[in-house]
């Protein structure tokens, strides 16, 4: 890519310092209701729903707007199956035999364990991909920069948006997850970055009562 991008004026919405606080406040009590969901209602969710929420996570800022991202939405049935097949053929290895007991007991307050019924029961599975590069028009590879980042970025804009419009979701990062590449028909340079199953909580959907740090374990003010 050669030349510069046309300046154009920003477009930003000023509020009245009262309105920020107000926002800022309503705005928190928002996200500190979210949860990681793993008991999901099979109650359908429109696929406007699942667009409008990888829209939003497609604004996320990227290195030098490359936008390292793909996100694949199933909702067909057979595939959801054959995914949670794949995932728990992977997890059961994974749990029974591969993971070290460090991780084990970091993750045991959590009660989980291989089978993952979210999968076929929530109306949607949505996986992002990331793009260590790209293919320009001329059919060359485009190192992408700052991957990692840019694709966390986008997944937590996704989680955010998935929140705010009233579904729930879980990052779900099945160990290993190259196979999803197979399954999902992508191409072998990208790298599947996390599993969201997405639609309503089940009416009966427990979570674990853990609780996020408060600011002050979380925060330093200058040095
Ligand atoms: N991927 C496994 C294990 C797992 C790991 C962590 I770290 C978690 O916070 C939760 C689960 C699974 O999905 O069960």
């Amino acid at each position: 890519m050669s030349g510069t991008y046309d300046p154009i004026p920003l477009n930003f919405t000023e509020y009245p310092p009262e309105q920020m606080r107000e926002r800022a406040a309503q705005f928190y009590e928002l996200m500190a209701q979210r949860r990681s969901v793993r008991d999901f209602s099979d109650r359908p969710v429109p696929r406007e729903l699942i667009e409008d929420a990888i829209r939003t996570a497609g604004t996320a800022p990227s290195g030098a707007n490359q936008q390292p991202w793909q996100f694949v939405a199933v909702d067909d049935p057979n595939l959801k199956q054959e995914i949670r097949e794949a995932v728990e053929d992977e997890e059961k290895k994974t749990y029974e035999e591969r993971m070290p007991d460090e991780w084990r007991e970091a993750l045991a307050p959590l009660g989980t364990d291989w089978q993952k019924p979210y999968l076929t029961t929530a109306p949607w599975i949505v996986v992002c991909f990331a793009e260590p590069y790209g293919i320009d028009d001329d059919g060359e590879k485009r190192t992408h920069y700052y991957v990692q980042e840019s694709v966390g970025i986008a997944c937590g804009l996704f989680i955010t948006a998935l929140h705010h419009m009233g579904l729930a979701t879980l990052t779900h990062t099945p160990a290993p997850m190259g196979f999803l590449r197979d399954i999902l028909d992508r191409p072998d340079h990208e790298r599947p970055y996390i599993l969201f199953p997405v639609g309503y909580p089940a009416a009966d959907a427990t979570v674990p009562d853990v609780d996020k740090k408060p600011l002050d374990e979380i925060v330093q003010w200058n040095r």
